[in-house]
């Protein structure tokens, strides 16, 4: 049986990532932080297997700002793959904690690899980059030889995991990927990005809970596709004869504003009666637009993306609305950033 040990479990691409690993026969070891809240709902549901017996997950504390934990846990795991999903994930918030993002989004990265090194560890190695890295970029299409020009603290600590990547590939001749990923949304995305602020906000207005959604820059266009599809594809990376880089992206871009424009007049609003623009939302700097170029993932490792934007904006809309009607206290909504 294969071990994986997967940083950043308990979240959106770890949640599906150890989904699709426990289905091929992986023992899975997660990566998880102490927190004074619950903060495994999305990995929860995978416990058990169907027939409800115990599947073979098992949760380690530990953090990526902490060496020796990283080190021992590594030890004594000693996995065949590692996939590096940990991060402080959030753009905006990387402006306010540019230290902290820099510590465990790129030293982060560094203290994996050399622990890997270090250990003399068999293991594959996958990085979590990000379509961030292009920031202020001219090309029509992004990819793989396309130039980085990071535009957040976010963006220049993935740049450094990024080469880092790269350099113990090419420096000890490890089996070091990167996985250049575009915007991947879906019903399990964090609550502070803009989808899913704008699924559950109409979900919230739809039940009479909310009458206003404010929101920062409507302008930026993404080129998003569906956690689902992109987590395959970060496996598939790992299985590649040779360790290389790769962009996984849909080549479609839309705005943030036809996001609006898709889900609200899915159920019949007019968004433009709600949503109103707070500078509180707006970002020193900005990635005005983004849509990535996968040829080389599709031609070598064999994939294309399957869900389509409107069918992610409605899957989004459907599961927020179902979530409420569930849970209709429990949602008090928390500050957006
Ligand atoms: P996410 O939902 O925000 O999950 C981030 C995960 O990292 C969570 O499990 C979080 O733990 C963990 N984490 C945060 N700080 C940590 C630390 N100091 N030590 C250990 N773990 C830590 O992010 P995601 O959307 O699944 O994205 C997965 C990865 O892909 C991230 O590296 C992200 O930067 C990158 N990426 C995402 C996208 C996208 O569109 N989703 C695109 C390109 C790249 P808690 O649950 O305890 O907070
Ligand atoms: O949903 P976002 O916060 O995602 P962003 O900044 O593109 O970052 C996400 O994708 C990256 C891949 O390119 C990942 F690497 C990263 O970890 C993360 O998953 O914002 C998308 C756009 C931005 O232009 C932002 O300015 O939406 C705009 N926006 C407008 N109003 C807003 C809001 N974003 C947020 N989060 N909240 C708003 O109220």
């Amino acid at each position: 049986m294969k071990r994986a040990f997967v940083t950043g479990i308990t979240g959106q691409d770890g949640s599906y990532l150890t989904e699709l690993l426990l289905a091929k026969g992986y023992e899975v070891h997660g990566l998880v932080r102490r927190s004074s809240t619950f903060n495994r709902g999305r990995i929860e549901p995978l416990y058990l297997n169907a027939k409800g017996e115990k599947v073979p997950l098992y949760l380690h504390y530990g953090d990526l700002s902490d060496s020796g934990n990283l080190f021992a846990l590594l030890r004594k795991i000693d996995p065949q793959e590692v996939y590096n999903l940990g991060a402080q994930s959030h753009v905006k918030v990387s402006f306010e904690t540019p230290e902290y993002t820099s510590d465990v989004n790129a030293i982060g990265t560094v203290r994996l690899l050399e622990a890997i090194r270090q250990l003399d560890l068999d293991a594959r190695f996958y990085q979590a980059s990000s379509s961030e890295l292009y920031g202020k970029t001219s090309a029509l299409k992004q990819d793989e030889s396309t130039p980085f020009h990071p535009r957040s603290p976010y963006g220049f600590a993935k740049l450094m995991a990024y080469w880092a990547t790269v350099n113990y590939r090419e420096s000890y001749g490890m089996f070091a990927s990167n996985g250049i990923l575009f915007n991947h949304e879906s019903p399990r995305r964090g609550e502070g990005f803009v989808t899913r602020k704008i699924t559950i906000s109409l979900a919230r207005i739809l039940a009479g809970l909310d009458k206003e959604l404010r929101l920062g820059n409507l302008d930026a266009k993404r080129d998003w596709g569906f956690a689902g599809d992109f987590t395959e594809l970060i496996w598939r990376i790992l299985q590649h004869k040779e360790a290389d880089d790769f962009v996984i992206a849909t080549g479609e871009t839309h705005s943030v504003r036809e996001f609006l424009q898709e889900a609200f007049s899915y159920k019949g609003l007019d968004w433009q009666k709600y949503v109103k623009i707070d500078p509180a939302y707006m970002r020193p700097a900005e990635v005005d637009y983004l849509c990535g170029d996968s040829a080389k993932a599709q031609r070598l490792l064999g994939w294309t993306p399957k869900v389509k934007f409107k069918e992610l904006v409605r899957m989004m809309v459907d599961a927020d609305i179902k979530e409420l009607q569930s849970k209709p206290m429990a949602r008090q909504i928390s500050p957006n950033p």
